[in-house]
């Protein structure tokens, strides 16, 4: 392990003897504040300091590669190439996972550049380069890849392949920096400034669609939000039946419409949210709907023509016939 001042030049090196197991030497690294994070490929996490004491080690659920420090879990996003990215506690319980892009290496979190937590990956190193950061987002709910990238092997070497990859507020004070090693000759460090986001909440959506039904029926409802800043939402539908629907992001303003049926007769509210893809949440719009009857009979009446069967004989036979 190397330290460099701001200008490349050694301050101090050392030889991380205690690890064991895995291949070759520590891949990419994460920071808590506090100690390093990182592996050799081994299903083991390594925490150790600045100067290469080992603090302690203990077992991952996978290989690791690939490290990031979540600090809203207190935890580490692990990896193997395109093998799943795994947040793992300090005891190695899994808390979440995501699937990864191929040939991934190194990656670092961050939610005050982006608004709302994220994963930044570097990735391509399977067949060379190119090599480029891209940016996840939704960690605890599946992940989701908005199509963020940024190339890095054209700002060097097109044959440059992924590195470790980090986050830091200290190279420039009052902005944030994204990191990372480059694998090319000579092995090159890069920094790109992290420019924060500013982000206003959607608008409450709009809903449309008929105020009144039949259980049993399906009715479409159209739901159309705007986006000040032009991000994509995707909009939270709770139905007042204790279901609720999730739609994936679309365009700011463009209409969105989803079938719905009540089983049951009854009045429902619908309260219907529009989330950006940085994470705010818009005002809620609520909309009532009333489903009067079951679409299949109206039973009242039937049972009083039947206690009547001398008002309305002709009806009568005509029930008979339909076995009512
Ligand atoms: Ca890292
Ligand atoms: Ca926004």
């Amino acid at each position: 392990m190397s330290k460099l001042d701001r200008n490349g030049s050694l301050v101090n090196q050392w030889t991380p003897t205690w690890l064991t197991g895995g291949s070759g030497g520590l891949r990419d690294l994460a920071y808590d504040g506090e100690y390093f994070y990182g592996s050799n490929t081994d299903t083991k996490i390594y925490c150790f300091d600045v100067d290469g004491n080992l603090i302690t080690s203990w077992s991952a659920p996978a290989a690791v590669r690939s490290i990031a420090y979540d600090e809203d879990n207190d935890a580490f996003w692990i990896n193997n190439w395109e093998e799943d990215l795994q947040l793992v506690d300090r005891s190695g319980s899994m808390l979440y996972t995501i699937s990864s892009p191929p040939s991934l290496y190194g990656s670092a979190w961050e939610k005050e550049y982006s608004g709302t937590p994220a994963l930044w990956l570097f990735t391509g190193t399977s067949t060379g380069g190119p090599c480029q950061v891209e940016k996840y987002f939704d960690l605890y709910t599946g992940g989701n890849n908005l199509g963020k990238q940024h190339q890095v092997s054209d700002d060097f070497e097109p044959t440059g392949i992924a590195g470790g990859l980090f986050i830091t507020n200290e190279w420039s004070p009052g902005n944030g920096t994204l990191g990372g090693i480059i694998q090319m000759t000579p092995t090159t460090l890069f920094g790109y400034e992290l420019i924060k986001e500013e982000n206003t909440p959607p608008d409450a959506p709009t809903i449309t669609g008929p105020d009144n039904g039949d259980a049993g029926t399906a009715y479409l409802f159209t739901f159309n939000a705007v986006d000040p800043d032009n991000n994509d939402v995707r909009y939270i539908v709770d139905w007042g039946d204790g279901e609720i629907d999730t739609t994936d992001y679309s365009q700011s303003g463009v209409d969105i419409s989803l079938l719905k049926t009540w089983t049951k007769a009854g009045t429902y509210t619908i309260t219907a949210k529009a989330q950006d893809t940085k994470g705010e949440i818009s005002p809620e719009t609520t909309k009532t709907v009333t489903m009067p009857r079951d679409k299949a009979i109206n039973r009242p009446f039937l049972n009083w023509l039947h206690c009547h069967p001398n008002l309305f004989p002709l009806l009568q036979k005509i029930l008979m016939r339909l076995g009512l």
